[in-house]
This record gives structure tokens, C-alpha cells and sequence, in this order.
């Protein structure tokens, strides 16, 4: 079943999504999600100039010696432009061999390991009235397991608050703004763990002790701010606190392990197993984070999820809306079949981009599931994804109160 075709789809419904497409001679199809949110036309470049000659006339069906020839043929390996374009290649090689077989692609990964995916869905607030009003709306919508991010007192835009609930009431934040140069937003750490016990002490008192809870640091703290974090956040028994430091120095979690037994996870930023070694065989997380998308496809983070199940860490696969639809079904049939699954991150995708992608996964009762569509269960409308053309847009750049450059 060789490949005779390989596409680079650049969409932007809204924001930007890179796809690949693959055709094989038997006229089956595949997709793969290649989005960067910020630099997505390096990834673009990738494909289009040095992985898709390399496929055409490729049998489709070798997915592993695929993947390998890419990552290793590559010479200059590893990093997100590059694993973004493998994970797009073997996300659709995966979609083709699932079709071809006439099943989901869950059931080649091994079956269903359960029913469906715990989800958690953003809410959000400028203040704790509004983060309030928005975690009702998210438990009305279903979602049972909730991540809480607010404005803090004396800083304007920070990371994660909506200003404004989307089309269909969703929680609509998009990050990347379409502006000439990134926008920059003021950071200011002391008086955001001063404020963050705060929200949780007030969304404990008016939703009680159950609902899971999770918070994004957001890559922000040194370790020890970290750990006095973690600290202070465990009377309000979070299911996780995400990315409390910068992921590169994996080290950096052993003190924070040593001051808190608040769970941590950490990896949407990681795009290799080698990004989680010593947090792996150390169990200084207890997520691990990578998405299908950015992580080297299905093939790699199957094996980074593997090695994470010796150590009894589960898997919490991000899922903001720079997933883009294809990513986040290959994440969905990955969420079923592994055995350690933890919880699947859940934005919901804006009308528009459900014009381009059209998509069967769905969410009912808190989980979600891939559908039993043969393949990923997503398809590409190219009519549509060109009415939405390619526009530019920046993450933004977080500097301290004194203009130093911060992590955003
Ligand atoms: C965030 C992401 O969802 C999350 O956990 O960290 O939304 C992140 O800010 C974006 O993916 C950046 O593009
Ligand atoms: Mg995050």
C-alpha cells in the first residue's frame, strides 16, 4: 500500500492548524496534526521540504521503520518543529492502517481499556465571582473534573483567563494573537501565590471537597516558589498542579517532591522520551502530559506512556485548542486503550473549526470517546479549510514587573 500523495494543509478557523495529508495507491487517507501554536510554517517548511519527498512511493503500512527513518535518518534530531512533523507522519500512517483494517485506530493499539476518557475542561475568571460562575457552567456542561486558572490582583492579562465565553457558551481562549509582534503580558510571582490559595480556599467552600480540581503554573515558578506552591494547595486537595517549573531541568522536581505531596504534572512542552527520564525512573510527576501531536506521534508517546506505567505515573494528555481536531482523536483512541490512563484536557474546538474538521469523537457525562469510526474518525473538508487562510499569529512574551524577560 505504498503512498503516491502527501498534502500540507494550512487552516486558520479562527487560529492557525497545520495538517498533513497522506494518500495511498488504494485511495486511502490519512491524517496527521503538525500544529505548532506560534511558529506552525517552520513546521510547514519541515514537511513540505525534506519529509514529504521522502514518502511518496513509502509502503504505508511500515509505520515503526517510518518513524524511524525520519527521527534518526534526520541526523539533527529531537526538538518541537521536527517531532511535530514525525507525529504528523505516523498519526496518519496509524489513521490509514486503521482504515485499511476496517476498525478505530483504538482497537489496533489493543482495545478498550474502558468505557471513555475522563475529561477536564478550563474554567476561568478576572476574578473569583466570574471563576465561579464559570466552573458552574463547565459542571452543566458535563465536565467533572475541572482546571482553574484567575486573573491576579494588580496584573492585567495573565495566562489562561477568558475574557469572554466563545460561540456556544464554550470557554474561548486562544493564546496567539494575530498581531505584528508577540503582545506582552506583566508577571508578578510573590503575588501570585499569594493569591492562588485564595481562589482554591473559595472554590472548595462553594463546590465541597470532591470535584477534582487542577491548576496550571504555567512554567513560571523556581523550584522552591514551586514547592511553597504546592504547599500551600494541599488542604485543597488538587488533582494536579501543572508545570510548576520550567520542564528542561527535570531535577528541578526533585525539590519540589521533597516539600509537597500535591500531584504534579509536567511535558506539553517535551517532544521526547529523553525529556522524562529522571522524572520517570525518580516518580517526581504523577502525569505526564505530552500530547500525540507534539510528542512524535501515537508510535512514540505509546512507548513514553509504556515507561510511565512502570512507575505507576498515568497519562494527562494536553488538549487546548492548538491540538487541532486530528490531534485530539489520536489522543482519544491512545486515552482508551493504554491501561494507565489519568484524565484527557478537554477545550472544545469553535464552530468553525468543526467546518474544517469534521469530527465523531464525543463527550457525554464527563468522558469522552474516539467513536467507533474506522480510522482517527476525522475527516478534512479542503473546501473549507481554504476559505480560512494562513494569518500570523504570536504567543505572548511575559516580562516581571522590573521588564525582565519571564517563562509565559
Ligand atoms: C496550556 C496550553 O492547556 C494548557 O495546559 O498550557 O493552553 C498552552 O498555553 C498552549 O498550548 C500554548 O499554545
Ligand atoms: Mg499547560
Amino acid at each position: 500500500m505504498k503512498i503516491t500523495e502527501a498534502d500540507v494543509v494550512v487552516t486558520s478557523p479562527g487560529r492557525n492548524f497545520v495538517t498533513l495529508r497522506l494518500t495511498t495507491e488504494d485511495g486511502l487517507t490519512g491524517l496527521g496534526d503538525a500544529t505548532l501554536n506560534g511558529r506552525e510554517l517552520a513546521v510547514v517548511a519541515y514537511l513540505s521540504e525534506h519529509v514529504v519527498p521522502l514518502l511518496i512511493g513509502r509502503d504505508a503500512g511500515r509505520i515503526e521503520d517510518t518513524w524511524q527513518y525520519l527521527y534518526r535518518g534526520a541526523y539533527w534530531r529531537r526538538g518541537p518543529v521536527t517531532m511535530a512533523a514525525i507525529a504528523a507522519v505516523d498519526t496518519a500512517l496509524w489513521d490509514i492502517k486503521a482504515k485499511a483494517a476496517g476498525m478505530p485506530l483504538y482497537q489496533l493499539l489493543g482495545g478498550a481499556s474502558r468505557t471513555g476518557a475522563l475529561a477536564y475542561g478550563h474554567a476561568s475568571g478576572r476574578d473569583i465571582p466570574e471563576l465561579l460562575d464559570s466552573i458552574r457552567a463547565h459542571l452543566e456542561q458535563g465536565f467533572r473534573a475541572i482546571r482553574v486558572q484567575t486573573g491576579i490582583p494588580g496584573l492585567g492579562t495573565v495566562y489562561g483567563v477568558a475574557s469572554s465565553a466563545g460561540d456556544d457558551g464554550r470557554y474561548d481562549y486562544e493564546p496567539a494573537r494575530r498581531t505584528a509582534l508577540p503582545t506582552v503580558e506583566t508577571w508578578d510571582t510573590r503575588a501570585y501565590l499569594r493569591h492562588v490559595p485564595t481562589v482554591f480556599e473559595a472554590v472548595r467552600a462553594e463546590f465541597g471537597p470532591d470535584l477534582p480540581l487542577l491548576h496550571d503554573g504555567h512554567h513560571r515558578m523556581t523550584p522552591i516558589q514551586a514547592a511553597k506552591l504546592g504547599k500551600s494547595l494541599e488542604p485543597y486537595d488538587l488533582f494536579w498542579l501543572e508545570d510548576a517549573t520550567p520542564g528542561e531541568d527535570q531535577t528541578a522536581l526533585r525539590l519540589i517532591r521533597q516539600h509537597t505531596t500535591t500531584p504534579l504534572a509536567i511535558g506539553e512542552v517535551f517532544n521526547s522520551v529523553h525529556d522524562y527520564t529522571v522524572l520517570l525512573q525518580e516518580r517526581l510527576i504523577d502525569y505526564v502530559r505530552s500530547a500525540v501531536t507534539h510528542a512524535g506521534g501515537i508510535t512514540a508517546l505509546r512507548k513514553v506512556l509504556d515507561l510511565a506505567g512502570v512507575y505507576g505515573i498515568k497519562s494527562g494528555m494536553h488538549g487546548p485548542t492548538d491540538i487541532s481536531p486530528v490531534g485530539m482523536a489520536a489522543a482519544l483512541h491512545l486515552d482508551l486503550a493504554i491501561h494507565n490512563f489519568g484524565i484527557q484536557e478537554y477545550m472544545p474546538h469553535s464552530l468553525a473549526t468543526l467546518e474544517v474538521f469534521r469530527t465523531s469523537y464525543g463527550f457525554k457525562d464527563g468522558l469522552l470517546h474516539p467513536s467507533d469510526s474506522p480510522g482517527l474518525g476525522v475527516e478534512l473538508d479542503l473546501d473549507a479549510a481554504a476559505r480560512f487562510p494562513y494569518e500570523a499569529a504570536y504567543l505572548p512574551v511575559s516580562r516581571l514587573t522590573d521588564g525582565t524577560v519571564h517563562d509565559w
